[in-house]
This record gives C-alpha cells, structure tokens and sequence, in this order.
C-alpha cells in the first residue's frame, strides 16, 4: 500500500509529543524536523512540504494550544487537519452535469493508467449514477492502444468506439458523439494518448482534442509513482489544458506516494478519484479527510464502512458495528467477521483501515491459509465457548482439547485468544474517542466513532454472555 513508510516516519513524528502534558516551542520545532523530513524522504514537492510545515506550525504554536488543556491532542489534530487541506479539504465527489450526454476527457503520460482508468470510470459511473457509458478510442497512434481498449470494454460490456489509427481525431470525435446520439449513451469516456514525458507534440494533441470536444470533464491521471516529477507533469497538463481534476492510479502500489500529496496545491483541482488495483472495479471516490487519517495511522473506518455495506448483509453489519462499539466480542463474531472480510477480499488493505488494527496486524502475517487454521480453531469450540471467550481462556484443558481438535497447537490458538482480546479492546476504545476527545495517552487512536445503529438499548448486565475486556 502506498504511504506505508511515510505514515511510520509522520506516526513516529507525533508520537513524539503524544502524551505529553505540557509541550514547548521545542518540542514543536522537533516534531516538524520530523514531518518535514518525512515529506522529503515521500517525494513531495519541496515546496509543498514548506508551506505545509509552516501552517502547521504556526497552527501549532498558537496560543490556545500549546496553553490550553491536552496540547498534543491537538497537535495531532492540527496535522491531520493539515494534511486533509492539502489533499484538498473536503470530497469533491464526481457529479456528471445535468444534460443528455456528458463528455470526459483524461490526458496523461504514457504508462499512468488512462485506458484502465477510462474502463473503470465506465464501470463505475454505471453502478453509481446508472449512466450508459461509451468509451472512445483516440489513442491513435498505436494499434495496440485500441486493442487495450476494446479488450477492457469487453470485459465490463462497455462498448468501445473506434476508427483505427488513420482517421483524423476531429473526425473521430464528431463520429463517436454521433454514434453516441443515435445508441442513447449519456457519457463518453475519451481514452488518449500519451507520451512518456512531456512533449509539445503531445500537448498541441490533446489542446486539439480539447478544443474539438469542448469536455465537460478533462481528468489528469496521475501515477502516484510519479515522483519528484509530478509538480512539473501536473502543472504542464494544467496549462495547457485547464483541468477539472485529476485521477491518482497505483495507490495500491509500494510507493512512497508524494506524487498524491503534491498533485492538489499544484493543480488547484480537487483529486476525484483514486486507482487501488488492475482490476476494473479498483477505483474509488478520492475523499481527502479519510486519505489523511489512514496515512496518520488512524484507521480509515469509514471507507471499512463503506465497503462493508457493499459486500455484507446490512443487518448483520449492524449487530457487528454494535458489538464492536460496546466491546464485546466473542468467537462467533470474530468469525463472522474474518468470513465478511473473505467476502471483501484484500485482507491487508482492509486490516489497515481499522485503527489499532493497523498497528497490530502489521507484523502478523493473515494470510489465507491461517485464515483457514482460524476457522478450525473456531469450530472446534463448543457453542458456549464461541460465545464466551473467558472459558477458553481460563481452562488450560480446554485449550489442549481444542487444540488438538483442529489440528493446530496450543501456541497458535493462545495466539487467536490475545488477537480476539486486542481486536476488542481496539473497537471499544475506538468507539469512545471522537476528535474532540483524543485520549492523550494515545492519540492516534483518536478516531471518529463509527456511526451507532439506532436500535433498542440491552442491559449492560456483567457477564452476559458477552467477554468484557
Ligand atoms: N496496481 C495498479 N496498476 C494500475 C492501476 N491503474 C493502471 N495500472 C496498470 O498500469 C499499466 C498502464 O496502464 P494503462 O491504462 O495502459 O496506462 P496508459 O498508458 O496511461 O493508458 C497497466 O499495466 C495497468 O494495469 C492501478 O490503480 N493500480
Ligand atoms: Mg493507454
């Protein structure tokens, strides 16, 4: 995943004046030598990171907060805060514009992950704003763009509108709007060409395509490996093309991520969307705040959220979001919800989003075949056990028998036992901290609580049933 270095070095900076209860203007000026670095060391612009560093320290030093109650709580909020600005404040969302047929034009270098990104915002802007999307083909220098195209359009049933490579693109697209008219297809998707670095022929191509089509949309994609480079690649794209917003592919990757955090402040437009995968349904709405808090290691419930929603039954997400918050947590949720998490796929990119999770998890390694091993361990327990998590733990007999029932050893179920324990007790702390009310001791742990289903209050009985940690 990208970040993941950058979010250690930031988590290490604020940890630095976590739990402090009074902090100095040294202290202040400590933990910014860190962040800057940090920033560095991810590629961001360099003068990005200057001014990100200087807002937050002024932020920082002033007055309310390093005087006031829990100063480095807010500190912590400071940054994140900062950090969501400059991944451009609040979701801009993608709304397509109130008329018969939209058009979107993306541009970008060669390799950045247009012709992906055009077949998943087709598929996208399908399932989510019922379109009938149409995906035309102007990268016509190379046959096998079109090719790419076409493959990709089958795959999700969008149709591809292409001339080959010798039609004028003024041609092309005075036909595919045509085509588009006549078969009732309310958003065109133009795939372009790219070039491996910026060019003047490539820019007088896409100015061309630009005046011709008049879009509605003109989306930069943007490879979050980009680098150093990507001030200079999003701004040439700007100039000359006056974006409307941009697209942030690979984020999925290993990568140090840099190219995110400077793409905003460089362009001016918001990042709609970002790439999380090959695969044609890994594209997401872009959403600054949630971007923020995963990278400041506190988890990203909401988007768990969300996909949780899309993938499970929404009752049983209900009880779990309720579970969760008060605490209890048994086997036979856990259980459920390790099978959600199978339904979801990406188990790693999931585990990140859950805070205290993310921390925990990284150097446990869930893979599916311990998956597996998990599922044994569970169903050698008796009903009741599922249920109370306590019998398992205080009865050594217990253990050896179930142990031995799965065919797993004693080790790894004491192992499942503590993971149950830190899960639980993660969620309920998660559910009591809001950003106003960081727990000092922790404050990365302060996150938004999830919201909590409206449903009839149980009896807070001690031992019932549940496991209280
Ligand atoms: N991991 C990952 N790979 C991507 C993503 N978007 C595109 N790619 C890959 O990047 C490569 C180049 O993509 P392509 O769409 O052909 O780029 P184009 O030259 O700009 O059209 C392909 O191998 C894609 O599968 C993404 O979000 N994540
Ligand atoms: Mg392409």
């Amino acid at each position: 995943m990208a970040f993941d270095h950058l979010s250690e070095r930031l988590q290490m900076a604020l940890r630095r004046v976590s739990g402090k209860g009074r902090l100095t203007e040294n202290d202040i000026d400590s933990m910014m030598r860190e962040i800057r670095l940090s920033l560095l060391e991810a590629d961001v612009n360099f003068k990005v990171v200057k001014e990100f560093t200087a807002e937050v320290k002024k932020k920082a030093l002033g007055e309310r907060i390093l005087k006031g109650l829990n100063p480095s709580k807010q500190v912590v909020k400071v940054v994140h805060e900062e950090l969501k600005e400059l991944l451009g404040g609040e979701t801009s969302g993608f709304a397509l514009p109130k008329k018969d047929r939209a058009t979107i034009m993306l541009a970008g270098l060669q390799g950045s992950g247009k012709t992906t990104s055009a077949g998943k915002l087709a598929a996208y802007l399908r399932k989510h704003h019922e379109s009938d999307p149409l995906l035309v083909a102007l990268d016509t220098r190379r046959p096998a763009a079109i090719e790419q195209l076409q493959t990709i359009g089958e795959k999700i049933s969008v149709p591809v509108f292409e001339e080959g490579t010798k039609t004028p693109i003024s041609t092309i697209i005075a036909d595919a709007e045509r085509f588009a008219e006549e078969n009732g297809h309310d958003v065109l998707i133009f795939d372009t060409a790219g070039r491996l670095h910026i060019d003047e022929e490539m820019m007088d191509e896409l100015k061309t395509v630009k005046d011709e089509l008049a879009p509605d949309e003109v989306l930069l994609v943007l490879d979050a490996m980009t680098g150093q480079d990507a001030v200079a690649v999003a701004k040439s794209f700007h100039e000359s093309l006056g974006l409307t917003g941009s697209i942030i592919t690979k984020l999925d990757s290993d990568t140090r991520g840099g190219a995110a955090l400077s793409l905003r402040k460089v362009t001016g437009v918001p990042i709609k969307f970002m790439g999380l995968g090959e695969k044609l349904d890994a594209l997401e709405i872009f959403h600054p705040e949630r971007m923020a808090g995963r990278i400041l290691g506190m988890g990203d419930v909401l988007t768990l959220i969300d996909k949780v929603t899309e993938n499970v039954d929404e009752d049983d997400m209900l009880s779990m979001v309720e579970k969760m918050a008060s605490g209890k947590f048994n086997f036979d949720d856990y259980r459920k919800q390790l099978r959600m998490i199978k339904r979801m796929g990406s188990l790693g990119g999931l585990m990140k989003m859950v805070p205290g999770l993310n921390k925990m998890t990284k150097n446990m390694d869930i893979d599916d075949k311990r998956l597996v091993h998990i599922e044994a361990l569970i169903g050698s327990m008796t009903k009741e056990e599922r249920k109370r998590p306590a019998l398992v733990k205080q009865s050594s007999s217990r253990r050896r028998r179930i142990a031995r029932g799965a065919g797993r050893s004693v080790a790894e179920l004491n192992r499942l036992i503590s993971t149950l324990d830190e899960q639980a007790r993660a969620m309920k702390q998660m559910s009591k901290t809001d950003p106003k009310n960081v727990n000092p001791e922790n404050p990365l742990a302060g996150m938004p609580a999830p919201k909590q289903p409206k449903k009839k209050k149980k009896g807070k009985g001690k031992g019932k049933g549940g496991f209280r940690f």
